[in-house]
């Protein structure tokens, strides 16, 4: 039956059908975008739906399938959209209500939901407007009911019941089943990337304790799945050969916590937890945060939630947290005496260093502002936030004292950092660099002015430094050895490292700060040039010393002053008087295909440490034959990338970043 052919369907619709033309006329006001964020966008918003049915307690689980022939099919057994005429549309049940009246959702009817996924929300039948099939079962009191929908939310096929629901556990199931199908005259492209569904509903999982969330992707070229989530079962109840990824965690945000400190090595074995609510005005007030610190040195490990989306700009409860956790921390280390009355206090963001929290709130009516709409403006959310903070998370420190105490120490070392990395950074600045006074002794130092001519040799070991400095040009070439592996920069707090010797050189050579002073402007070379050999050490201390201008100098790198010196691997002796070199393998192969004839012996160079004086100026150093390559800061974030993971203690991860990113492993090896 067609909507034309069903006499019920009335004046009221024609409403309905304008609304829904609306969303196809400007799809980007109702989901973002048309491209790969948009698409998705339809997966949450259906997904949301069940979230919303699970969190008002009717829902355990949440099947989500990538169907063979293209659909998305969400499938919970929450207790079923209505069935029953709408009392508003009179020609039309409530579910088809839903499917076709903008902004039904579940809000229709009397009470609603008091807390609903906020920032999506614009309702399924959105999603119904975009695409070009929707199939729909309801099970509901005993019976199954369907309904289809397509060419952008036309009613195909009205609800009707189709036979008796399955009985599970000797009653009826009740439940909700969405199937649709993208429509491609509106998408860019109508492929849904698994990896982005397994990443989100993990991340609703934690936020939704106990719910269990399954995925599965049935498509032909479905990737096979590495074992994830809680657990991951071979077969279906229907027997079907499908994996599921499933998703279901008992402690909620406790296990976000662990989750995101499994890699690192947390400071105490608990992580930490508490809430609050209050209803201010009607309006819901909840706020839940589980917290451990870990040994690393990042202050960036706070993430928080507003119903269930993240607020990347954070907002009022992430604000209401850092006072309180500042407030009573300090306040804890005073009265504990570990603090003295002539000692500063603490700052955030010593007491921040290797935390790792979430903040998750819900409230009735979320105000998502800033940029991206990902910062939470409600302000009641910040008095809540704090005061439960300022109350719990005292009685937490009094109840957990051996934990307290190396988090407290831990805050009151990375103070002791900042002070001395703010002392040397004085110390640094003071310096009078231009003139070349306070240079490093192993600088050997270009006597032209003007940094656009000067370049500055960085060269791996002494000996080689000593040829490249009988080689160098003296007006315009500098030369700095720097000897064995310069400090790991991603791991050392910034006090450490700049007590490395070699990185205070480099900082020194440089002569324009480092991290967030430095000036690309008072840079006293316009190339910094890394000279190391191709052999593993060499790819290593390269590597190191990407890592450390990403990190420190970053401007240097965006400048395009950053370079790679390539000796050549090859030379042949063409003549008696003249040494052909080549650059690499393909290079050489080159070479010989255009001369098929010739028989003469081709040697590998030796290492930088072994090159004659002049071989190292003909080949590397010579402006007019030398081989440099220009560092792009995508080259340098892999390079950081690379280090990061390679130094990290996840043994997993480590193995994972090898296999997967193998070739711009390779690549770096420049
Ligand atoms: C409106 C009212 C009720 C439930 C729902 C909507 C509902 C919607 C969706 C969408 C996907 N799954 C869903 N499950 C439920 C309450 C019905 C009642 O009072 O029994």
């Amino acid at each position: 039956m067609t909507a034309t052919e069903s006499s019920s369907y009335g004046a009221s619709d024609i409403t309905v059908l304008e609304g829904l033309e609306a969303v196809r006329k400007r799809p980007g006001m109702y989901i973002g975008s048309t491209g790969p964020t948009g698409l998705h966008h339809l997966v949450w918003e259906v997904v949301d739906n069940s979230v919303d049915e699970a969190m008002a307690g009717h829902c355990t689980r949440i099947d989500i399938t990538l169907t063979a022939d293209g659909a998305c099919e969400v499938s919970d057994d929450g207790r079923g959209i209505p069935v029953d005429k709408h009392p508003k549309y009179e020609d039309l049940s409530a579910a088809e209500v839903v499917l076709t009246v903008l902004h039904a959702g579940g809000k229709f009817g009397g009470e609603g939901y008091k807390v609903s996924g906020g920032l999506h929300g614009v309702g399924i039948s959105v999603v119904n407007a975009l695409s070009q099939r929707v199939e729909v079962e309801i099970d509901r009191e005993g019976t199954r009911h369907a309904m289809v929908f397509g060419d952008g939310g036309e009613l195909k096929e009205r609800l009707a019941p189709i036979g008796a629901s399955p009985v599970v556990d000797g009653t009826p199931r009740t439940g909700t089943t969405v199937r649709f199908w993208p429509d491609p005259t509106i998408f860019d492209e109508v492929e849904f990337r698994f990896q982005t569904l397994i990443e989100r509903f993990q991340m609703m999982a934690f936020l939704n304790r106990g719910l269990e969330i399954r995925v599965r992707d049935l498509r032909e070229n479905a990737r096979p799945i590495a074992p994830q989530g809680t657990d991951s079962d071979g077969s279906d109840a229907d027997g079907s050969e499908a994996q599921w990824v499933v998703f279901k965690y008992d402690g909620g945000i406790i296990d976000f916590v662990s989750h995101v400190n499994a890699s690192k090595d947390a400071l105490f074995e608990i992580v930490g937890y508490f809430e609050g609510a209050e209803t201010i005005a009607d309006n819901a007030h909840e706020a839940e945060i589980a917290f451990q610190w870990n040994t690393g040195f990042n202050s960036d490990g706070l993430h928080s939630f507003a119903n269930g989306i993240a607020t990347r700009e954070g907002g009022m409860h992430e604000q209401g947290f850092r006072t309180a956790l500042t407030r009573t921390v300090n306040a804890y280390a005073r009265e504990k005496g570990i603090l003295k009355e002539k000692d500063d206090n603490l700052q955030g963001e010593d007491i921040r260093e290797g935390l790792t929290a979430i903040i998750s709130v819900r409230i009735g009516e979320p105000q998502f502002e800033g940029q991206t709409k990902s910062k939470l403006g409600n302000v009641s959310m910040r008095s809540l936030v704090e005061r439960v903070t300022n109350e719990r998370l005292a009685e937490w420190l009094e109840e957990h004292p051996g934990e307290a105490k190396v988090m407290v120490t831990k805050a009151t070392n990375a103070a002791r950092a900042r002070m001395a990395a703010s002392d040397a950074r004085k110390a640094i600045r003071s310096k009078s660099l231009l003139d070349g006074a306070g240079m490093p002794d192993k600088l050997k130092d270009c006597s032209a002015k003007e940094p656009e001519r000067r370049e500055l040799f960085i060269v791996e070991g002494d000996s080689a430094g000593g040829s490249a400095v009988r080689a160098r040009d003296p007006e315009t070439q500098a030369i700095l050895p720097i000897r064995g592996k310069i400090l790991n920069v991603e791991r050392a707090r910034i006090d450490k490292m700049l007590k490395n010797n070699e990185v205070q050189t480099l900082i020194t050579a440089i002569g324009a700060g480092f991290a967030d002073d430095f000036d690309v402007e008072q840079a006293r070379y316009h190339k910094v040039i890394l000279l190391a050999d191709a052999d593993v050490d060499g790819s290593h201390i390269r590597t190191l010393l990407l890592t450390f201008f990403f990190r420190q100098m970053r401007p240097l790198v965006e400048a395009g002053f950053v370079y790679i010196a390539q000796p050549p691997l090859y030379s042949t002796k063409v003549s008696n008087k003249e040494t052909v070199y080549l650059k690499d393998d393909t290079a050489k192969d080159a070479f010989i295909a255009e001369r098929p004839n010739y028989n003469k012996d081709f040697q590998r160079l030796k290492g930088l440490g072994e090159m004659d004086w002049d071989e190292l100026r003909d080949t590397t150093m010579d402006v007019g034959s030398r081989s440099l390559l220009q560092v792009s800061v995508d080259q340098a974030a892999i390079a950081d990338e690379v280090m990061s993971i390679l130094m990290g203690d996840d043994v997993e991860q480590r193995k994972n970043f090898i296999v997967t990113n193998a070739r711009e492993v390779r690549n770096l090896d420049f």
